[in-house]
């Protein structure tokens, strides 16, 4: 077993922890950790659902047996999935106009134009691919839930997406404790589609590629506080550019009321920041702009020390690493 096998050393003799070459070793990077799972934790709303759990496991189960190259599995979704998928939608879309940012709303609505996204089915993973292929080169697989903060990160250094394939229980639509479906599809996927956000996402994972615990617990925080529950400025209004916010009705509208603290995004600050993933947050960071955010990144990114050059080269989908001198 490779996995956890430190294989490469510095000039200095550091051990650097093993991370994928090339995007087929993302097949190595889908170790998932147990948080809320609805088999042992009474706070998921699936707790006790006998037929839910079954389901969420026959997709789990499909999930972990993709390799990459493989044609992506096709999910026959149930009528009540369906269902529950369409509630959420509509639900989500009244809040569009007044609370999500500019590119998300492009975005969604050219989704919708093209019927990937709609409130009457949900999306099969292939097609929501074609789209985004051409958009941004972001390219999603299935994964069996919440995945460890190193091999998520490490797919997005590859603009891959490790993506759940099940559903929210149906008794409470609105709200999910661990990602799904609607988070992924519905969140994540139209800020996918943004240049910037992928950029910004691939940053991130490239960073990540060999760091340290505490380098990735630092990623991962800014990762968190700008892709998951980041907020823009839209004139003078606060607008929700953040997944987490997007797939999460409550959430939504309270992260841009004046009930929650507001401060600017800086990296070395949001990187530090301790966060609530069983709540509301009582903090959330605001970016100027899609751009701003980008380059505040990319300026933390080059501040991180390490003791290698990581090239990524979308010709081979692989990474080299260059010495430092
Ligand atoms: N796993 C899945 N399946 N989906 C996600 O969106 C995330 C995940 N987010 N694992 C990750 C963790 C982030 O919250 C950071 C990187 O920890």
């Amino acid at each position: 077993d490779l996995k956890n096998i430190s294989i490469y050393k510095s000039d200095k003799g550091e051990e650097i922890p093993w991370f994928p070459r090339h995007i087929s070793e993302l097949d190595q990077c889908s170790k998932c950790v147990t948080k809320y799972e609805p088999t042992t934790d009474p706070r998921h709303p699936g707790h006790g659902d006998a037929t839910y759990i079954a389901r969420r496991q026959f997709l789990n189960d499909q999930a972990v047996n993709f390799r990459h190259g493989d044609p992506i599995p096709y999910v026959e979704y149930t009528k009540e999935e369906h269902a529950t998928w369409k509630a959420v939608y509509e639900k989500l879309k009244t809040l569009h106009e007044s609370h999500t940012c500019l590119s998300y709303r492009k975005n969604l609505k050219m989704l919708e134009e093209e019927g990937v996204l709609t409130a009457e089915k949900i999306p099969q993973i292939v097609d929501v691919n074609k789209y985004l292929m051409r958009k941004t080169g972001f390219m999603l697989r299935p994964c069996s839930g919440l995945l460890s903060a190193r091999d998520f990160l490490a797919s997005l250094a590859y603009r891959v997406f490790q993506t759940t394939t099940y559903l929210r229980h149906h008794g409470s639509p609105h709200h999910s404790p661990e990602p799904d479906l609607v988070h992924e599809l519905l969140g994540h996927v139209p800020m996918f589609s943004d240049p910037l956000i992928a950029q910004m996402s691939q940053d991130i994972g490239l960073m990540s590629l060999g760091a340290t615990d505490d380098q990735i617990e630092k990623l991962a925080t800014v990762y968190w506080f700008i892709i998951e529950f980041g907020l823009c400025r839209e004139d003078g209004k606060l607008k929700a550019i953040g997944a987490g916010l997007l797939s999460a009705y409550g959430e939504l509208m309270h992260a841009c009321s004046d009930v929650p603290d507001h401060k600017e995004f800086d990296p070395r600050v949001t990187a530090v920041q301790t966060y609530e993933d069983s709540d509301y947050q009582p903090l959330y960071f605001v970016a100027h702009s899609l751009q701003d955010a980008l380059i505040k990144l990319r300026e933390y990114a080059s501040s991180m020390p390490r003791s290698y050059g990581v090239i990524y080269d979308p010709l081979t989908q692989s990474v080299r690493l260059i010495k430092k001198v």
